[in-house]
Formats: C-alpha cells, structure tokens, sequence
C-alpha cells in the first residue's frame, strides 16, 4: 500500500473507517477477545542509548536507578502469577543496548526456557541481536523478539541519535532468518506527523511475511527525558492509528500497549472495536503505571469481551 493509499485510509471519516477495520479484523480475527499480556523488567535502567521517550537511558534524569540482571527464581515467581492471571505471553525486557556474549545472555537463555514451560509465548526485547544470537534464542524456544522502529524513517534521527533505523533493521532480519516471529511497532506522540507514522506502517507492512505482532505504543511522557513536556496523544488519533494498522496487517495482533493507564474507557473501548487484540496487564509496564488487572478484568466485562485462552 503506498502513502497516498494509507493516507486516505486513515483520514476517511471515522464511522467508514471503524467499519472497515472491523470488517477487516472480524475477517481474521475473533472480534470479542483480546491477549493478555504480562510484561516483566528484567534489567532496569541504564542504558547508553539516547532515545528520548525513554526513562530508562542512563543520559536523562528521570529516578530509575541502574539494577543488575533480575534473578531467575523472580522470573519464574512473576511467569507463574502471570499464567495464574490469565495471561497467555509473557515478555521479559531489559534496558540494553544491545546482546553481549556473556553470562548475562546465558542467564537470560535460562529465562526464556523456564518461561516456556508454563506454557506461555515467551517474549524478549534486548536491544539488538546477532544472527548467532538470535539463533540462540530460537533455540531456547522464544516466540517472539520485540524490536521497534519506534516511528518513521524521515523523523528517526529526531528521536534516537545513538543507533540508525538501519540498525534496527538488521536485528529485525536476524530474528526472521532465526525463525522467531517478529514484534515490531512504534510510538505516537513524539511530536510526529500523521505522514510520520504511516511511513512507520508502510514499512511494517512491505516486510514479507508481516510482523506477528505490531505494538502501537501512545507516548508516556516521563519527566526527566526530553520529551516530558509532549501533550497527550489526542484519543482519536490513537484510534486511527489502530484502525489504519489493523486494515494494512490484518492477520497481525495489535498491541495497544504503553499509554492505557492515560485513556479513558471509552477509547479503549475504541481501539478494539479499531481491530487492537492484545493489552499489557498488571500495575506496572516496564517502569510506568499501567491499568492493573482487577480494572482490565472489570473493563473487558462491561464491554462484554473475553481473555484469550492459550492456543
Ligand atoms: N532496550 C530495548 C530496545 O530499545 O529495543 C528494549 C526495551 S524498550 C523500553 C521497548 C520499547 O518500549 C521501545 O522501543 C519503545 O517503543 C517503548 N517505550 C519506551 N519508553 C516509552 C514511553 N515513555 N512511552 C511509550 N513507549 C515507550
Ligand atoms: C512495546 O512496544 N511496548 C512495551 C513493550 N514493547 C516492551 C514497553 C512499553 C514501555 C513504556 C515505558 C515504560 O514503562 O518504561
Ligand atoms: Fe530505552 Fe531501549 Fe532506548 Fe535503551 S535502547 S534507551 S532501554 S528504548
């Protein structure tokens, strides 16, 4: 799909474009379920990149300290509340710049294979891969590798100075070519253009096969990182984003992720009926608040909508 194309996809008036998506999305999708997902910080805070969303680089002063890689009897401890709570992936992060080939990677290999056994996806986001990496990872028997573009080409540089989009890119081919599925999406609201986002989106979609799963992440703004002062993501604009990426991936699972815990019901309400299948549960996202499970259980009930079982 070119620019022009998606452009006018997303600036259609919203109740054509909602019922595109969601013919789209009830095409092959079940429209009344969504994933639950458990996300887990596995290694908090500083990091040498300089992404300016992130409260996690060591350049910003935003209170999170620096820890050391997170024992594996804790990763086994959060896996197990995450199943018992109805979760069906669980994705384990850590504020790298990137793999290194040392006891830490071996630790984290050991995650990745006791996650597994409670029978959940198991998800990683390091920072950048190898391809013998990657393919370590594959066979320790990961699902999936999160890795974002984050936003388009053309605004790349005003956003991240200490890696290139290409960079992401090669760690997006390593993780294709290992046989992991690939979890890739970005952030809106980092003062970006609509044309910004859908570059973002077009670049998604010319990946063959599409990404498995596309996070679409509203800006969190944390003070500290120089993009605390950004207004809030307006709610419509969230939902068309959904929309237009629901309609462009339409096999992909949309991940509504960070920026819940600032959205009312009701557009969250709209970004599943926009073709979104996938939320973070639990109290907290990597380092900011996110909607706990008992209001996600609460919001999943008045909308009628049901918890994905395990496949
Ligand atoms: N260090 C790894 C990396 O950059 O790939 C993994 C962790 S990083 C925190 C994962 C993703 O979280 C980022 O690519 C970004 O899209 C998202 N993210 C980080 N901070 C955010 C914020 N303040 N608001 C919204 N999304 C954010
Ligand atoms: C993604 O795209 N969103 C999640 C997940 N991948 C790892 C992380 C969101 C982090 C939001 C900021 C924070 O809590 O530190
Ligand atoms: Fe944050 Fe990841 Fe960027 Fe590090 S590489 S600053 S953890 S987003």
């Amino acid at each position: 799909m070119n620019m022009t194309t998606l452009r006018d996809l997303h600036d259609l008036p919203l109740p054509e474009l909602l019922y595109r998506a969601q013919t789209v999305h009830r095409l092959h999708n079940d429209p009344n379920k969504v994933q639950l997902c458990t996300l887990l910080n596995i290694k908090s805070g500083g990091c040498p990149e300089d992404c300016a969303y992130c409260p996690q680089s060591a350049r910003y002063n935003t209170g999170i300290d620096a820890e050391k890689l997170m024992p594996l009897d804790g990763v086994i401890a959060a896996a197990q509340k995450a199943k018992a709570g109805g979760s069906t992936r669980f994705c384990m992060g850590a504020a790298w710049r990137q793999v290194r080939d040392n006891n830490d990677f071996d630790r984290v290999l050991d995650m990745v294979r006791a996650v597994k056994k409670f029978d959940l996806e198991v998800c990683c986001t390091l920072g950048m891969v190898t391809q013998d990496q990657a393919n370590r990872l594959a066979e320790a028997g990961i699902t999936a590798y999160n890795h974002n573009l984050d936003t388009g080409r053309s605004y790349y540089d005003n956003v991240i100075s200490t890696r290139q989009y290409d960079d992401r890119i090669n760690t997006l081919d390593a993780v294709r070519a290992a046989g992991i599925q690939v979890c890739c999406g970005g952030i809106i609201g980092m003062g970006e253009s609509i044309e910004h986002r859908l570059e973002m989106l077009a670049e998604l979609a010319a990946m063959d096969p599409h990404p498995e799963s596309v996070p679409v992440n509203a800006l969190v703004p944390v003070q500290g990182t120089p993009l605390q002062d950004q207004h809030p993501v307006d709610p419509i604009e969230m939902v068309r984003m959904i929309a237009t990426t629901r309609i462009t991936l339409p096999t992909t699972r949309v991940r509504l992720s960070a920026g819940r815990q600032q959205m009312s019901e009701s557009t969250q309400a709209l970004c599943f009926i926009a073709g979104a299948n996938s939320i973070f549960t639990g109290e907290k996202l990597l380092t900011t608040p996110n909607p706990s499970h008992d209001a996600d259980h609460a919001l999943l009930h008045k909308l009628g909508m049901e918890a994905m079982h395990a496949a």
